[in-house]
This record gives C-alpha cells, sequence and structure tokens, in this order.
C-alpha cells in the first residue's frame, strides 16, 4: 500500500507527458478569451539562478491557474541573447560568441524544462536568429525614414585601448572595467532613437497604468522628468547678442548675479577672452575627461573658469561675468544657467569658491537671510524682496507673474523642458544586431534597401580582444558598393544596443513564425496586450521605458493598433542568502539544480511560492526547503490512505450528509474561496499555500469512520486539495490527480468551484449567566472556542454592566449552550 513519493520518477513522467502532448500550446482562437503571461526573457549566461526560478515559478502559478479557469493562455519564453558577456567568454574561450550562446541556451531549456514550467515551446525565440533580428532591421529603416532614428555626434565614454564605447556602469573610477585603462570623453556619431518625441505621452500614460506599481510609474516619471519653466535672454555687455538660459526658478531672476555655462557650449570660445583662452581651454578639456555621471553627482566638487565676458541681468542691468562650471550640463535645457547663489546650492558653491556676489531676493517667512552669514542656500518658498514690483509677494505666486511679465517684454518664454534624452543605440560590438546603413562618398548616408536585408552578421570571425570592434576588421563585411550609385562603400559596423532586441519580442512571440513580416497584425491584435508581464525591479526605467516607446513607434509605423505593451506589471523581490543578494561574488549563490536533485522541482517551486509574498526579498533558508518538502509528503501520504475509502466513489453533488460531513465541506469551501482569492486576485501565493496546508492539518484531525461515512465528501476535499496545488507544484498534483482515477492534464478539469453555502459558518445562540442569573444571550459561529464566546459575551453591554468593577474569579461553559461567569 505505501507508496513512496518520489520526484525524480513523478516529474520526469508527466514533462513527458506536457511534451508529447503539446500541452500549453496555444492558438489564437477568437471564441475564447485570450490571457498574455509574460516574464522578462533571460539572457543566456550559462545557467538558471534562484532568481529565475523565483520568477518564473510566479510567472508559472498564473499561467496555469488562469488556464484552470478556462482562458486561452499565452505563456511564452525566450532567450535576450546578444551582448557582451558571449563576445568577452569568445575572447577568453578562443570560441565563438554565437557557439557560447547557443550551448548555453540548450542547456538553460533543459533547466526550464525540468522545473515543470508550462511554456509554449513552439514560439520560443532567441533574438540573436537571424529569423529575429532580420525583422528589427526592417524596422530600423521604417524608423530612419520617420526620422525617429537618427545619426549625431555626441560625446561618450571611450576606452582608447580597447577602442570602444563604455556605458556609464563600465566606468569604474574613471577606469575601463575590463583593461583599466583611463577612460576619455570622446565625441563620436552616433545612432539614436528620438524617444523625446514620445516623452509627453510617455508620461501621460503613467497615470493611466493602474495595473503598474506606483514605485515603477514614479521612477519613470522622475526619469522623463517634465519640468515647468521659462527660457530667458541675458545681453551681452558689448552688445553682441545674448545668453539664453533655462530656468525652472524665474522667481530668483532679480538674484541672478553671474552666469553659467556648460564648457561643450556653444558660445563658450567666443565669449572667453584672449587673455583668458589658455586656462580656459584648460579647463575643457579636463571636464571632458570626467565621465558623464559623476558630472551630476551632488558630491562633484564645484569647478569653474572666469571667460572674461560679462552679460547683464535683464531685469536689474547688473552686470554678470559668465563662467564655464563643471556641474552645467551641455544637453539640459540651454545648457546656460542662471546663477542664484543665495537660493541654489549649487550656486551658493561656486559662489563661495570663487568670491562672487550674493543677492537675496527670497525671505523665509519671520527671518531674515543675510547673505554674508548664510552657510547655505535658502530653496525653499518664501516672500519675495530686493524684486521690483514683486516685493511681498509669495515667491510661488511671484513665479506665475514674472513669467507672465517676461513674455510681455520679450526677454523670455515659459517652457518645458524634459530630463529625457535620446536612446543612443550604437555600440562598437560584434554580437549584436547589424545597423542597416551605408556610407558612401558621394550619396553620404544610404539606408540599406529593403530588399537587400538582412544584413547577416558574418560568422568568420577573429575574436581577440584587441583593437575595438571586430566587425570593423571583416572587409568583406564592410566592403561593399553603394545601392544608390554603385561606387566603393562602406558598411555601418556599428551594432544595435541589445536593449533594442528586448523592446519588442513580446510583438514577436504573437507570431514567431511570420517570415514575411516582423509580425501578423491580426495575431498580434488578438493576444496584445499583454495582461501580465513579471520581472524585476532593477528594469523599471530602462527596459520599461524602451519597450513602451518601441511599442509605441510599431503602433504609428501601422504593426499594432495598441498603446501601451503592459497592462499589469508585478516586479518581484530579490533572493536573498545569509542577509545578502545571492551572487556568485558574494559565494552565496544555491545552485537550482542541486536543489532539483535533491527535492525534486516541486518543492523547489513550493518553497519559491511560499517562503514570500511576489513583491517581497525572500530569504533563503534550508529549513525551509525541507518543510515545503514535508508538506508534499504528507499530502501525498494522506491521499495514499485515503484512496481505498474514495475507490469508485463520486465527489459530493448534494444529498443527505451527516454532521461531520458539513463540517468537512465548511473547512474545504472556506479554503476554496480563500486561495481562489489569493491567488486570482492579488497574487498572495504564500498565503494561499498556507491555507491549503491547514486544510490538509484540518482533514488529518477527521477521524477514519467519519471519513469512511462521508466517502463523497472525502473525494470532493482531497480532489480540491489536489487541484488547488496544481499550479504550484504540477507534477506533484497530475500523479495525485491520476491516483485519484482521472486521465492527465489537470488543468482541462478547471478550477475548483467554490459552493457559498457550504462554507457559512452555522450560528449559534449561547446563554450568558452572571452569578447564575440570566443576563444575555450572544450569537457566535458553531466553530467559536470558549475564549470566543468569552470575548463576545464580554463584548455584550448588558454582560459588561453587571461584571463591571468586579473580578472574574471562573468561568463555566458548556459548549454552545451557556456561559456562567463568576464575580465578584
Ligand atoms: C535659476 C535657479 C535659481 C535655478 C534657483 C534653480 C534654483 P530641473 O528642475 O531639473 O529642470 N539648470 C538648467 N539647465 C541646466 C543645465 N544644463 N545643467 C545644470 N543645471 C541646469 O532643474 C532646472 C534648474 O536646473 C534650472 O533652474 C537651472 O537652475 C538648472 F534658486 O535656474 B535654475
Ligand atoms: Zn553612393
Amino acid at each position: 500500500m505505501e507508496e513512496r513519493y518520489v520526484p525524480k520518477e513523478v516529474e520526469a513522467k508527466w514533462q513527458e507527458y506536457w511534451e508529447s502532448n503539446r500541452s500549453f500550446k496555444v492558438t489564437e482562437d477568437p471564441g475564447k478569451q485570450k490571457y498574455y503571461l509574460l516574464e522578462m526573457f533571460p539572457y543566456p549566461s550559462g545557467r538558471i539562478h534562484m532568481g529565475h526560478v523565483r520568477n518564473y515559478s510566479i510567472g508559472d502559478v498564473v499561467a496555469r491557474y488562469k488556464r484552470m479557469q478556462g482562458l486561452n493562455v499565452l505563456h511564452p519564453m525566450g532567450w535576450d541573447a546578444f551582448g557582451m558577456p558571449a563576445e568577452n567568454a569568445a575572447i577568453q574561450n578562443k570560441s565563438h560568441p554565437a557557439k557560447w550562446t547557443y550551448e548555453n541556451i540548450s542547456y538553460m531549456r533543459n533547466q526550464l524544462k525540468r522545473m515543470g514550467f508550462s511554456y509554449d515551446w513552439d514560439r520560443e525565440l532567441a533574438t540573436c536568429d537571424l529569423s529575429y533580428y532580420r525583422w528589427e532591421q526592417l524596422v530600423f529603416l521604417q524608423m530612419y525614414r520617420k526620422g525617429i532614428a537618427y545619426k549625431k555626434s555626441s560625446y561618450v565614454n571611450w576606452c582608447p585601448k580597447c577602442e570602444t564605447v563604455l556605458a556609464n556602469e563600465q566606468v569604474e573610477d574613471g577606469c575601463c572595467w575590463r583593461c583599466d585603462n583611463e577612460v576619455k570623453q570622446k565625441e563620436l556619431e552616433q545612432w539614436f532613437f528620438r524617444i523625446t518625441d514620445y516623452a509627453e505621452e510617455l508620461l501621460d500614460w503613467t497615470n493611466r497604468m493602474p495595473g503598474w506599481p506606483e514605485r515603477v510609474l514614479t521612477m519613470q516619471r522622475n526619469w522623463i522628468g517634465k519640468s515647468y519653466g521659462c527660457e530667458i535672454d541675458f545681453p551681452l555687455e558689448n552688445g553682441n547678442g545674448s545668453i539664453k538660459v533655462f530656468t525652472t526658478r524665474q522667481d530668483t531672476l532679480f538674484g541672478a548675479t553671474f552666469m553659467s555655462l556648460a564648457p561643450e557650449h556653444p558660445q563658450a570660445l567666443a565669449l572667453t577672452t584672449a587673455d583668458r583662452l589658455p586656462e580656459v581651454q584648460a579647463f575643457i578639456e579636463k571636464v571632458q575627461k570626467t565621465e558623464k555621471a559623476k558630472r551630476t553627482a551632488d558630491d562633484l566638487e564645484k569647478e569653474g573658469v572666469f571667460t572674461g565676458s560679462y552679460c547683464l541681468n535683464p531685469v536689474t542691468g547688473r552686470k554678470m561675468p559668465v563662467y564655464l562650471a563643471n556641474f552645467v550640463l551641455t544637453d539640459y535645457g540651454t545648457g546656460a544657467v542662471m546663477a542664484v547663489p543665495t537660493h541654489d546650492q549649487r550656486d551658493f558653491e561656486f559662489a563661495r569658491k570663487y568670491d562672487l556676489p550674493l543677492q537675496v531676493v527670497i525671505q523665509p517667512e519671520g527671518e531674515v537671510l543675510d547673505p554674508t552669514t548664510m552657510t547655505e542656500a535658502f530653496v525653499a518658498e518664501g516672500i519675495m524682496t530686493n524684486s521690483g514690483q514683486f516685493d511681498g509677494l509669495p515667491s510661488n505666486q511671484a513665479k506665475q507673474l514674472i513669467a507672465d511679465f517676461l513674455e510681455k517684454q520679450g526677454i523670455g518664454k515659459k517652457t518645458v523642458n524634459f530630463r529625457l534624452r535620446d536612446w543612443g543605440i550604437s555600440r562598437q560590438r560584434y554580437w549584436g544586431n547589424p545597423i542597416p546603413i551605408i556610407y558612401c562618398d558621394t550619396c553620404g548616408v544610404v539606408p540599406v534597401p529593403e530588399k537587400d536585408l538582412p544584413v547577416v552578421l558574418p560568422m568568420d570571425v577573429a575574436f581577440t580582444g584587441e583593437g575595438g570592434n571586430p566587425l570593423a576588421k571583416v572587409e568583406e563585411f564592410f566592403n561593399v558598393s553603394c545601392p544608390t550609385c554603385g561606387g566603393q562603400a562602406r558598411r555601418e559596423t556599428d551594432t544595435m544596443d541589445t536593449f533594442v532586441e528586448s523592446s519588442w519580442y513580446f510583438l514577436r512571440y504573437c507570431s514567431p513564425d511570420v517570415e514575411t513580416s516582423p509580425l501578423d497584425r491580426q495575431r498580434a491584435e488578438y493576444w496584445m496586450s499583454v495582461d501580465q508581464y513579471i520581472g524585476g525591479i532593477e528594469h523599471a526605467v530602462l527596459h520599461l521605458l524602451y519597450a513602451r516607446f518601441f511599442t509605441k513607434v510599431m503602433r504609428d509605423l501601422g504593426y499594432v493598433a495598441i498603446d501601451e505593451p503592459f497592462v499589469n506589471l508585478l516586479t518581484q523581490g530579490m533572493v536573498i542568502k545569509d542577509g545578502a543578494k545571492m551572487s556568485k561574488s558574494k559565494g552565496n549563490v544555491v545552485d537550482p539544480n542541486a536543489l532539483i536533485e535533491r527535492y525534486g522541482a516541486d518543492t523547489a517551486r513550493l518553497f519559491s511560492l511560499f517562503a514570500a509574498p511576489p513583491e517581497k526579498d525572500l530569504d533563503w533558508s534550508d529549513q525551509g526547503v525541507d518543510g515545503s518538502y514535508r508538506f508534499l509528503n504528507r499530502v501525498w501520504k494522506f491521499v495514499r490512505e485515503c484512496l481505498p475509502l474514495v475507490e469508485g466513489v463520486e465527489a459530493f453533488a448534494g444529498g443527505p450528509i451527516t454532521e461531520e460531513g458539513k463540517t468537512l465541506r465548511r473547512v474545504v469551501h472556506k479554503t476554496i474561496r480563500k486561495v481562489t482569492d489569493d491567488v486570482g486576485e492579488r497574487f498572495h501565493f504564500n498565503t494561499a499555500i498556507a491555507a491549503i496546508m491547514e486544510l490538509v492539518n484540518s482533514l488529518y484531525g477527521f477521524e477514519q469512520k467519519n471519513l469512511r461515512e462521508n466517502a463523497p465528501v472525502l473525494r470532493e476535499a482531497l480532489e480540491s486539495v489536489v487541484l488547488m496545488l496544481a499550479p504550484f507544484v504540477p507534477h506533484f498534483s497530475e500523479e495525485l490527480w491520476e491516483k485519484l482515477g482521472h486521465a492527465g492534464g489537470i488543468d482541462r478539469r478547471g478550477w475548483p468551484g467554490f459552493d457559498p453555502a457550504a462554507a457559512v459558518e452555522e450560528e449559534l445562540l449561547v446563554v450568558v449567566q452572571v452569578n447564575g442569573k440570566l443576563r444575555g444571550r450572544v450569537i457566535v459561529s458553531a466553530s467559536a472556542t470558549e475564549d470566543d464566546v468569552r470575548k463576545a459575551a464580554l463584548a455584550d453591554d448588558k454582560v459588561s454592566s453587571f461584571v463591571a468593577g468586579k473580578e472574574l474569579k471562573k468561568v463555566i461553559y458548556v459548549p454552545g449552550k451557556l456561559l456562567n461567569i463568576v464575580a465578584a
């Protein structure tokens, strides 16, 4: 009779079953309600880690639950397969990025299959597949035609030794993360996507996405960074034109005492007087070496240099020296700042350092600031002073009035500014999607004609790690004839940022097999938008913003009708062990393989779902894993033991029932209600699992005799437990479902229905006596304990008035009937 739970056998059996039955394959079915569930696809780094196990276990619960609810569930998986690690590995192992990548993919695919995740593997894609990236090239050309893709020169972090651009994250203490050489700022022609054209729409929609965590929306709003302010012209003292600034604080205009320009400002050198030139040039060079991220840091040491020129404050006529300053950025606003040292902290530090004048124009209420003794800028709102006709007004009111005044006087105008910059997508790397552009000396920039697509990444390339982009050394690749004039031309050797691929993979999943277009419009229309997206919070800005932008571009190119790609977003927490995020460098990783070997995938899934709610960090615990395993064994044993009692018996469907049977049904249906609510509405998987555990405990509490007498109810209970566990531990549940006499494919049976009548607590009337005299009656639920009844009795006004001020000596309870309180 005793048959042990052997996860390895059970899991292999059902994985084989799902695979051969294509259990999770879906097609577009207009007659069925769709549900598109997506987890962020992984980078094929080699093997899956616990973060993946967690992310994909969460997703799989939702997928399986929705399937059991009868929805047509699209649950795809693929690989974010281009990128630098493959190239570095190739250099290290003297191998090829493609080989490394595809080997990793095949290993990790196996790992995911061993976890029992219910993907439609027929839709699998890797972004480095020609069948994927070729369509991205087409979209690039269409974006180029609309002016959304364009080329401009900009400053980048450049490692002269590796001859490559580095992202800010790849610059460590001003040095290249790989070779430790000093990083330079270099002006380079780069390709950009005009995401700023969509800034307003991207921002606007953050107020229309109730299915996203507020935290992520706030991060996106801040990243887009819309500010309302004014552009104001400051005439040059010599009468030769003016300097335009952008300010959000026009209320401080009367306090502007000097001017700060970005060192790269186009007027910088023209404004520099001959005697100041050597110093100014040295300063510009120095700043340009500083990486971008440092220049915006709060703790940046403010530095600058005087140009020798002056401009005039347009409202006070004050002569303002023009400086170049390291904290002024060239690509924000106009690249020029009217400096108000009394009310801006950076200007304050700068003024103290270079001994520049201070003028207070806003006073805190009931206080008088003295510029000679101020130790920091006063940045809050207050009352206007030293500001002509605006004196005495609250500064926030003056802000409006001064803006109107400037417009009327023709000195300035109201504007909005965005922090968001266009997305630079050029990478000087091999393992990426080639940008389909040709340069011709005669014709200039020539897009690759669509009929010549795709531009195939050549495979015969040497990876030495020396001398920059390997593609730029493959003559057969870059030597081409100009598509327009036929003359000798050169192919672009930059490849696209890999964030481009992850910006539309969810669209490709809708019709991954179309060979004539990036996607099939009708099929995409059926599936999109993604109903639930699940991934890490680290993607709150970049990936999630790029994907939103790209979707809107695809819409404007006529590919899809939707405005936003992801209706609901869940950002799961990290996996923590010994107080730190699991990572190789910390040496605290738990290898999913070892876990599967020892306990099976179902235990790994159950633990990662039970140990914490999805959005919270999950603290790893070996005892917790063990506990999950023991629970499964307990369920296994109980079902096995009950099998003889329910054999040939149908699940309860009404009819006569004993009191014990009613109680049993009540526990079952209360649990179904809770689990349905926790899983379906709130994704509180941990409390759902806890409720199932409690139910199993209650079942163990029933006497054999009562179970035997209520076999149909017992069967209903057993099946409910197994069905409710199916999204969490699918192999285990399929196996028990089969043992209970059903065919495989448990999700076809559907999610257990909840019978409200069965879950209702019966209520009892309990008589309350104080010192033997009848003093009240209370209504309590049938399952109320003595403690519950006592609390209810003491909460009753009448009863409490008789015991007030007395000491409770004793309480006697006749269950379900009478409570006698002895008080003196
Ligand atoms: C005068 C002023 C007075 C300012 C004051 C602030 C406080 P946000 O809100 O982020 O848009 N600024 C403008 N262009 C800049 C640039 N290229 N590099 C660095 N700083 C720049 O910030 C707008 C404020 O940032 C502007 O308002 C300007 O300083 C500065 F009491 O103008 B303010
Ligand atoms: Zn040409």
